[in-house]
């Protein structure tokens, strides 16, 4: 693919997006790493972009997750939005120098290649990922329902039927092993742990799989309310944000929850545009300003910690 600027206003095939990986490493070599972390049940590599500016020896890092879910197109883009707003604006945007010079970040752009594959050729609102089940003809598990927290409770569902179905046991699923082994061999650097998904405007903190408080819950309370009004005043949008049960549903096994009971103190699942107009089937005219706040929103809690 070309990459004009019209390219990052377009979703993208997962074979489109494969290139653009592998070019924008080659592009920016100085700045950034690709990095094998495991494959899809149907054998795709899950390659995680490592951006870096400033190099030091020990730096924190943080990490974003897209396309956890198939059908949520505007995720992978929101992650291909990142990556070429850090690579172009490093050491002109004060904000996001400033982050780069004190955090790597890693970028899994497509962490459910299969389901998304699907998507753009099979069933457009396919959520879950591709694998086979036990005793089952149905195919795939929910993978923001894989993960160790509260594991298939109440919020989730043990038939391989369902969309929400949380598969045979935690990290039943390879898509969410390769990514907990990945964040368990970094999580003395990792101090930030973000994943996109749509729609529904919405800036989420843990616990989803539970109406548990968190300890910090009033620290980051006041860092997605001070993303939400950013976010307000810029782009005139409204994005309600708290604890995910409360906001949006109780849903054991989601990854933000799991991060957090790992040590990352800092998690958040961002839900972008829109609240339900174009639902997943959000038009490609829409990809600017749904990125641009997530970016908002991304900067907010990138700098807090940064700042803490
Ligand atoms: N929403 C999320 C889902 O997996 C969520 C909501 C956030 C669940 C955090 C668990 C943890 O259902 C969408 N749109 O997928
Ligand atoms: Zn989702």
């Amino acid at each position: 693919p070309r990459s004009g600027g019209v390219f990052y206003e377009r979703y993208h095939s997962l074979e489109d997006i494969y290139y653009w990986i592998n070019k924008t490493k080659q592009d920016h070599s100085d700045m950034v790493k690709v990095i094998l972390i495991g494959s899809s049940s149907e054998k795709r590599p899950l390659y995680v972009l490592k951006l870096s500016g400033r190099r030091d020896e020990v730096k924190r890092a943080m990490w974003i997750d897209c396309g956890i879910h198939a059908r949520e197109w505007i995720s992978p883009a929101f992650c291909m939005w990142f990556v070429k707003y850090a690579l172009a604006f490093y050491n002109q945007n004060t904000e996001i120098t400033e982050i780069l010079n004190n955090m790597d970040v890693y970028i899994l752009t497509v962490m459910n290649p299969d389901g998304y594959k699907y998507t753009w050729t099979t069933d457009r609102m396919w959520r879950k990922n591709r694998s086979n089940n036990k005793d089952s003809d149905c195919l795939g598990a929910d993978l923001n329902r894989n993960f160790d927290a509260n594991w298939c409770t109440k919020g989730a569902s043990d038939n391989p039927c369902d969309p929400t179905y949380c598969g045979q046991f935690p990290e039943s699923e390879l898509e969410t092993q390769a990514v907990a082994r990945f964040l368990r061999s970094h999580k003395d650097t990792v101090k930030l742990y973000l994943s996109i998904h749509s729609y529904s405007q919405m800036l989420l903190f843990p616990y989803s799989c539970s109406y548990d408080e968190i300890p910090n819950h009033n620290e980051l309370f006041e860092v997605v309310k001070e993303a939400s009004a950013k976010i307000r005043r810029y782009y005139r949008n409204n994005y309600k944000y708290g604890p995910g049960a409360k906001t949006i549903y109780l849903a054991p096994g989601g990854s933000d929850d799991w991060a957090y009971n790992l040590g990352i103190k800092y998690s958040f699942t961002f839900e972008l545009q829109d609240r339900g107009r174009y639902g997943f089937l959000l038009p490609p005219s829409f990809i600017p300003q749904a990125c641009n706040e997530a970016l908002l929103a991304t900067k907010v809690t990138a700098l807090h910690v940064i700042k803490k």
